[in-house]
């Protein structure tokens, strides 16, 4: 997972939508107040969607999920070019420092706030202070420059082709999907996140399949994509990867997903966060209950998967 997102290119108001991710981050990262965050998350998404020019914070106002104080930055923007909140935290070295620290994968706010407090302010001050971090953050600084570059499609085609004529050697019957931001279609991803599945694997045979992950990620370890481990359990893997030819270190994800639930698991894994979130408030609208396993009728005991294939 890469830690900022910028909107698309063909958006007329993508400088609104980057003060806005930026306020994001800083309410998530240094304020860690998740409700502003997600607000101006969401107010980011709606400009980035819309396909005109947004001219007046009056004008903004109309769009779901923009209110008065956003409305307020928009203008304070259209009239001077700049943001003075913005202005004042880029001033704050305590909040640069925050800012900078988390994008180290596995340190999250309140850890960048711990090591500020203890008068880290650099990657190169975290590089000599490894004791004080986990085996997660250990491998996100040590590939620190590598984890910021984004990952070109052709590049995570080869990746998910060497992973299929992994698997197949394994067992022939495993169905791979590359999710996130690729099969969101985007020309370059922050990380890889690959979804498995296996006929034989289900919701309720999970049990006797507890080392099938381990067995796929020994297998990828073996033929060199996969280089690093920073977490792995039963049904999900966090990593690092890298072509033999390409040089450049990549977050890679990996998620084993039961048979029964893996088309709701490709939608949840796909997201983006944002659309999830206002497609399941859609599905609790019409009745239903939609998360990573299944979408199934509101009120419904949750035992039967029947419904996992209602609409698909
Ligand atoms: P990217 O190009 O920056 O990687 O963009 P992405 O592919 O959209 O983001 P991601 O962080 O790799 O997450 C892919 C999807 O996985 C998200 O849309 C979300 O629904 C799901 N997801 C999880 N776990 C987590 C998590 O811990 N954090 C986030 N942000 N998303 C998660 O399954
Ligand atoms: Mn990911
Ligand atoms: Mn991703």
């Amino acid at each position: 997972m890469s830690k900022r997102k910028k909107p698309s290119e063909d958006n007329p108001n993508s400088d609104f939508c980057e003060f806005l991710i930026e306020l994001a981050e800083y309410e998530k990262n240094i304020n860690r107040n998740l409700f502003k965050h997600k607000a101006y998350q969401k107010a980011a998404n709606v400009l980035a969607a819309h396909p005109t020019r947004v001219k007046s914070g009056k004008e903004a106002r109309r769009l779901d999920g923009i209110g008065e104080k956003i409305a307020k930055k928009i203008d304070e923007y259209l009239e001077t070019g700049k943001l003075r909140k913005l202005e004042n935290i880029h001033k704050d070295k305590k909040a640069n420092v925050i800012t900078l620290l988390t994008q180290v994968s596995g340190i999250g706010p309140a850890k960048a706030q711990n090591l500020a407090d203890m008068g880290i302010e650099t990657i190169e001050d975290l590089r000599k202070h490894t004791d004080k971090l986990t085996h997660h953050q250990i491998v996100g600084l040590k590939y620190f420059e590598d984890f910021q570059k984004k990952i070109p499609r052709e590049e995570i085609e080869k990746i998910e082709e060497i992973i299929e004529d992994e698997l197949r050697v394994l067992d022939a019957d495993y169905h791979i999907t590359i999710c996130g931001s690729y099969r969101r279609g985007k020309l370059e991803s922050g990380d890889i996140d690959v979804l498995i599945t296996h006929p034989k694997y289900t919701a309720e045979t999970h049990n006797k399949h507890n080392d099938r992950l381990k067995k796929i990620v020994n297998a990828l370890e073996k033929s060199g994509l996969i280089t690093d481990t920073l977490s792995l359990g039963e049904t999900k893997f966090m990593g690092a990867c890298r072509l033999k030819s390409g040089g450049i270190t990549r977050r890679l994800d990996i998620r084993l997903t039961p048979f029964d639930q893996y088309y709701c698991s490709i939608l949840y894994f796909t997201g983006s966060d944002m659309f999830n979130r206002s497609m399941r408030a859609h599905a609790t609208e019409k009745g239903f209950i939609l998360n990573e396993y299944s979408l199934r009728p509101l009120g419904s005991t949750g035992e039967s998967q029947k419904f996992d294939f209602y609409s698909f």
